[in-house]
């Protein structure tokens, strides 16, 4: 795949170890500065989240993006085109880097406009700050606590995803779904050993087994309060039978072979702006004509026939609430983002 070594681009692949894929961490990973949560609603246009549409971890930026209500603050550029060099900027054309008249290629320019002698992947999502002209973070769960912070209506109820009295319990269900399904998938696509890929099939499935005993008991992974770990889930389980169950042979079931989870995925679907985030062509075509290593001849599988549309009927499990930072929920009307009366 290629990386940044000391500021320049190296085809160079130090993401396995013993045949598994070992995902790296980010280096710009942090905590949001206060700052920051105060521009991204209040300065337009100083922030901008570089995303793709083929990314679970950009997509999980997008959703938080939609739903806070950040649409007109934070302008978004989503990288397109064939992959050399990592992501490109513009599919091959030249993009103008925000705050600036630096043209560039490769979204791995951004990431040495940033820091000179960079050495890392060149990962998206990027939020880019256009004023001091740098990454402030490449890190999807960084970027959604930074949006979930921001109130950009002061006379709106400020909703949160990630209320401090759940906190505890959603970090423990993002670190479990995160290694056994969000990374798991890339761990059986991208193992280089039967047992490597063995290993992380068995963890994908037992994770979804045990989530969906637990959706078919609640509407959401905290009840009927929609949090950040179910934002997080929603973007692998969109994939899930388009992209993983055959191009990373996560195939012992697929996503509608689970009755809770798959309502339960249509569900997160409804929700005003969610939609928007997702684009099943460019997610097939992007995953299987760039993955040439286990589909060498880049062919890109047809679309499974599923309604993503269908009634959910989860109203049954109870009505859909959202948290507020202040304390306590109210009820929402997902498909509009109201507060019920
Ligand atoms: N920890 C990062 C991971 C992001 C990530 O791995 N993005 C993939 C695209 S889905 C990427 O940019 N891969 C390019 C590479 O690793 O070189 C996050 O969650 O933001």
């Amino acid at each position: 795949m290629g990386m940044l070594i000391e500021g320049r681009w190296s085809e160079e692949d130090r993401i396995h170890s013993a045949g598994a894929f070992v995902r790296p961490a980010s280096v710009f990973d942090q905590e949001p500065r206060p700052e920051m949560i105060e521009g991204l609603g209040g300065e337009p246009g100083r922030y901008v989240l570089i995303a793709s549409l083929s990314c679970p971890w950009s997509q999980r930026a997008l959703i938080l993006r939609q739903l806070k209500g950040l649409a007109s603050t934070v302008p978004i550029h989503i990288a397109h085109g064939p992959r050399a060099e990592g992501y490109s900027a513009n599919g091959g054309a030249p993009w103008i880097v925000p705050g600036s008249a630096v043209a560039i290629l490769h979204l791995h320019q951004l990431y040495t406009l940033s820091h000179p002698a960079y050495s890392g992947r060149s990962t998206v999502p990027i939020l880019w700050d256009s004023l001091d002209r740098r990454i402030v973070s490449n890190e999807s769960a960084v970027i959604m606590r930074a949006f979930d912070a921001v109130q950009v209506d002061p006379l709106a109820p400020d909703l949160t995803f990630l209320p401090d009295r759940l906190r505890h319990e959603i970090e423990e269900l993002n670190a479990q779904i995160h290694a056994g399904l969000n990374n798991g998938v890339y761990r059986a696509g991208f193992a280089e050993t039967q047992a490597a890929y063995e290993s992380a099939v068995q963890e994908v499935f037992a994770t979804l087994d045990s989530l969906e005993r637990r959706l078919s008991r609640q509407r959401y992974l905290l009840d009927t309060t929609i949090t950040d770990a179910d934002w997080r889930l929603f973007p692998t389980l969109v994939r899930f039978d388009a992209v993983y169950y055959l191009l990373h042979k996560c195939c012992r079931r697929r996503l509608v072979d689970y009755p809770a989870l798959w309502a339960y995925a249509r569900d997160l679907y409804a929700w005003r702006g969610v939609a928007d985030t997702v684009d099943f062509q460019v997610m097939r075509e992007a995953s299987f004509a760039n993955d040439t290593s286990s589909n060498a001849n880049g062919i890109v599988a047809v679309a499974p026939d599923v309604d993503w549309h269908a009634p959910h009927g989860r109203q049954r499990l109870g009505p859909a609430r959202a948290a507020l930072r202040g304390g306590g929920s109210v009820e929402i009307e997902p498909a509009t983002l109201t507060v019920k009366a």
